[in-house]
C-alpha cells in the first residue's frame, strides 16, 4: 500500500517586519509623490515584489548616479553606507531610508566598536548589500569573515582588541561554528550586545528544522539573491530533508522532484509574499497531495513604524 501523502507548511514564514515596512514605504512614496519613485537597489531581494512595484512606477537603480538631480530615492531594507547618504546630499536627492531597524542596529554596533578602537570581525557574505553598508560605517576597522575556514585563517592586529558582528540573515548554526573558531583563537573576543541574526531569520530556520527530519522534499520559496531564503534550503538539508530546492514560484517546480515523495515541507524567505507560497501549495494539491497542515513554531507580532521622512508627510 502506498504511504499517506503529507503537505506541511512552516510558520513563521514569509514577510518579516522589516520587509513589510520597506515595501509599504515604496507604495506610500508612490502615493505621495507619484511615479517615478527611484529605489536604490532592490527594495527587498524578491523578483516578484520588485516587478510589481515597477508596474506601479518604481524605478530600481544600481547606483545613485542614475537618479536625476532633485528626485526622490528610497534606500533598500538592506541598508547603505554613510558614503551613499553623503552622495545623495551632494546631489540634492530627497531620500527615504527604508533600512530595516535591525540592520541599523548592527551599523550602530559597528560604529561603537570602531569608536572604542576595536577590530571588528564581520561575519557575512562578500558583495551582499547589507555587508557593504555595514562595512562602510568603519571600513578601516572591519574585516570580513565568510566561513569557519576564514575564521581559522584571519589575521588580527591585536588579539585582545577584537569583536565580532554579523549579517542579519545568516545560518544560525554556521555562524556559531564561525564564532567558535574565532573564540578558540581569540579568547578575549567581544560579542555583539545582542543577536545580530534577526528574529525573523532565526524563527524561519527553527520552523524548518521542526519539519525537515520527516520531509522527502522541502520547497523554499524565495529569490536567488535572497540570503535568508537560500539559507533555508541549507538548513532543511542539514536538518534531514532528503531533498530541498529554492524556487521563485510554483512554475519552477520540476515534476521529477515529486517522484517517490510522500512528505513535502514548504516555507518561504522573509522577502516573499504569501500568495507565492499559496501557489506552491495549490500545485501540490493539484498533484495528489492533501490540503496543507501548518506547523507553527511561534507567533510574530513585531511591527516597525514607517521611516520618519514618510511619517512627517502623513
Ligand atoms: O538579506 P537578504 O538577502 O536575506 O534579504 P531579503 O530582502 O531577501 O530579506 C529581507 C531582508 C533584509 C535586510
Ligand atoms: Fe529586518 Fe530581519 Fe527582515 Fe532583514 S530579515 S528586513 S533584518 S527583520
Amino acid at each position: 500500500m502506498a504511504a499517506q501523502k503529507r503537505l506541511v507548511v512552516a510558520a513563521p514564514r514569509g514577510y518579516c517586519a522589516g520587509v513589510d515596512r520597506a515595501v509599504v514605504t515604496v507604495e506610500r512614496a508612490l502615493e505621495v509623490y507619484g511615479p517615478p519613485v527611484y529605489v536604490r537597489k532592490q527594495i527587498v531581494h524578491n523578483k516578484h515584489v520588485v516587478e510589481e512595484l515597477e508596474v506601479r512606477g518604481a524605478v530600481f537603480v544600481e547606483d545613485l548616479s542614475e537618479v536625476p538631480e532633485g528626485a526622490t530615492v528610497v534606500f533598500s531594507a538592506h541598508g547603505v553606507s554613510p558614503a551613499v547618504h553623503e552622495e545623495a546630499a551632494r546631489r540634492n536627492l530627497k531620500t527615504i531610508d527604508a533600512t530595516c531597524p535591525l540592520v541599523t542596529k548592527v551599523h550602530k554596533e559597528a560604529k561603537r566598536f570602531a569608536a572604542d578602537g576595536m577590530q571588528i570581525l564581520l561575519i557575512g557574505h562578500a558583495g551582499h548589500e547589507e555587508v557593504e553598508g555595514t562595512t562602510g560605517e568603519a571600513p578601516e576597522h572591519i574585516t570580513l569573515v565568510q566561513s569557519p575556514g576564514d575564521a581559522r585563517a584571519v589575521d588580527v592586529a591585536d588579539p585582545s582588541r577584537v569583536a565580532w558582528l554579523s549579517q542579519t540573515t545568516l545560518s544560525v548554526d554556521e555562524t556559531w561554528d564561525t564564532v567558535g573558531e574565532l573564540r578558540s583563537r581569540f579568547p578575549l573576543l567581544v560579542d555583539p550586545p545582542s543577536d545580530d541574526i534577526c528574529y525573523a531569520t532565526q524563527n524561519r530556520q527553527s520552523a524548518v528544522k521542526q519539519i525537515a527530519p520527516t520531509a522527502d522534499l522541502f520547497i523554499v520559496v524565495g529569490s536567488r539573491n535572497s540570503s535568508n531564503s537560500v539559507r533555508l534550503v541549507e538548513v532543511a538539508l542539514e536538518a534531514g530533508a532528503k531533498a530541498a530546492h529554492r524556487v521563485d514560484n510554483a512554475g519552477e517546480i520540476a515534476p521529477e522532484w515529486l517522484e517517490g515523495v510522500d512528505t513535502v515541507g514548504v516555507t518561504s524567505g522573509a522577502s516573499v509574499p504569501d500568495a507565492l507560497v499559496q501557489g506552491v501549495l495549490d500545485f501540490f494539491e493539484a498533484n495528489g497531495f492533501p490540503p496543507a497542515t501548518e506547523e507553527r513554531l511561534t507567533e510574530e507580532n513585531l511591527v516597525f513604524a514607517l521611516p520618519p521622512e514618510l511619517r512627517r508627510l502623513a
